[in-house]
């Protein structure tokens, strides 16, 4: 019969993971909010931990996570600041194509180096240009002797600033369609010819560093090719099944904080002779924020295990993606109104948590692009 119990292991890290939120994240979320500061004490303490790059292969020294395992971690950090939840989770949208497509000295190198010491490392494939788009990315790569050699621009890149290595799609093959027009490569943050642009101030996440990247005349080794040429693409997109989950369970975490906040302010606050948790406006709203929580976090749990099953997530990795970000974004909106003039005051966690929720129907594919992926899916890729 089907489960709904996490193993021994999983619950261990979903302990520690709340620990480590409560502890370490919340007393410093209005901190890193207000000054913007990239959370590096927090990165750090979660690296000690063994909190982040957890889907590393236990044959190149990791811990072999599978995705259903990152999301019950990732929930919990995301409850704490999806600020710095976003800034750890980047590294697993980094490291996503070498795992994808990573031969072994690959896997060995650029894993190695986030296992050492508490490192960054960054995904680039949006361009100023071109985001929902990825076919229409104008960055090139030109084959010269044994190298190639890159030009272009990337833009709002997480952990663009901070990062030692970078996932760069770049178009090989102006002239084919999109699958194989692109290769993936594995790109030195030290390389000569790499321009990090200044940090972006955002909406919400304002500690996650977000940057633009220029591409003047990089030279990449041959040897840092993922995959073959003409495989970028598909590198990309593949690396999105395996993200897109832990995308969505940090839209649930935030929800969850949300709700909390929500619930305890409801039945503290009295009006009318009564807690407003009790006027029954409230109370509904209360209960459709607990119902789509626990309705999103299973649709990513869904997805989540389909890919650790070695299936084809595509469609419930859009539908995860979409249905949280959006459900996120209403809870969040709800409980600014539930807290009433408070909500709307920096003094108070949710009108953070409102302003955090915005980029979960965009980033990772906006909630219209889920929505393309899902029907496309449904209509023409029938399983
Ligand atoms: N797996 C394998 N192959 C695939 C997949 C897949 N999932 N999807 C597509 N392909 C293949 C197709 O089969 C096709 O192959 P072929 O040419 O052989 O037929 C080829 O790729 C082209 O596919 P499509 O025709 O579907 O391509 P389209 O150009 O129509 O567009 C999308 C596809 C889906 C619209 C694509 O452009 C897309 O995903 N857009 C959204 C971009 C996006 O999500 N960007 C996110 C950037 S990263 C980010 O935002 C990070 C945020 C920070 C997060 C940090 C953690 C919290
Ligand atoms: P556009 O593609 O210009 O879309 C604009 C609007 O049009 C959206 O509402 C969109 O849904 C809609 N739209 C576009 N095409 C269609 C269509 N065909 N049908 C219907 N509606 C459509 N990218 C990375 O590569 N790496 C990162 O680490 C990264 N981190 C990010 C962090 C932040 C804080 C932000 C803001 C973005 C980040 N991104 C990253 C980029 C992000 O993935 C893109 O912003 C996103 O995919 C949308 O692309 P766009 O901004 O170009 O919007």
């Amino acid at each position: 019969g089907i489960s709904f119990k996490l193993t021994e292991t999983q619950k261990e890290f979903q302990l520690l993971a709340r620990k480590f939120a409560k502890e370490e994240m919340i007393p410093k979320e209005k901190y890193y909010d207000q000054t913007m500061e990239y959370p590096t004490e927090i990165f750090n303490k979660a690296w000690e931990l063994g909190l982040i790059n957890g889907h590393i292969p236990e044959k190149y020294g990791g811990m072999g996570l599978g995705s259903l395992d990152g999301c019950v971690i990732g929930e919990e950090l995301a409850y704490g600041c999806t600020g710095m939840m976003t800034a750890i989770e980047a590294n697993h949208l980094a490291l996503a194509p070498v795992l994808v497509a990573g031969n072994d000295a690959q896997c060995a190198k650029y894993f190695g180096q986030l296992l050492e010491a508490p490192r960054q490392a960054a995904y680039c494939v949006t361009e100023p240009g071109a985001g929902s788009d990825v076919a229409g990315a104008k960055t090139t790569a030109v084959k010269k002797g044994n190298s190639w050699v890159l030009n272009g621009s990337k833009m709002w890149i997480t952990n663009g600033g901070v990062a030692d290595w970078y996932f760069v799609l770049a178009k090989t093959n102006p002239g084919a369609s999109a699958g194989s027009a692109f290769t993936g490569f594995i790109v030195d943050a030290n390389t000569p010819g790499i321009t990090r642009g200044r940090k972006e101030i955002n909406m919400g996440q304002r500690c996650s560093d977000t940057r633009g990247i220029t591409f003047e005349d990089v030279v990449v080794p041959e040897e840092n090719v993922l995959g073959a040429e003409g495989y970028g693409f598909k590198i990309a997109m593949q690396a999105f099944d395996h993200t897109r989950p832990p995308v969505a369970i940090g839209a649930v975490g935030l929800a969850r904080r949300a709700m909390e906040e929500a619930k305890k302010y409801a039945l503290e606050r009295k009006t009318m002779g009564q807690p407003i948790a009790f006027h029954q406006s409230i109370t509904f709203m209360l209960a459709d924020m607990a119902t789509h929580i626990e309705a999103g976090r299973l649709l990513t749990y869904k997805a989540a295990y389909e890919i650790d099953c070695g299936r084809k997530n595509t469609m419930y990795a859009s539908m995860a993606k979409r249905f949280a970000g959006d459900m996120a974004n209403q809870i969040a909106a709800d409980a600014v109104q539930i807290f009433g003039g408070a909500g709307f005051n920096t003094e108070y966690p949710v009108e953070k948590l409102m302003r955090d929720a915005k980029i979960y129907q965009i980033y990772e594919g906006t909630s219209q692009i889920q929505r393309m992926i899902i029907g496309k899916e449904m209509l023409t890729r029938p399983s």
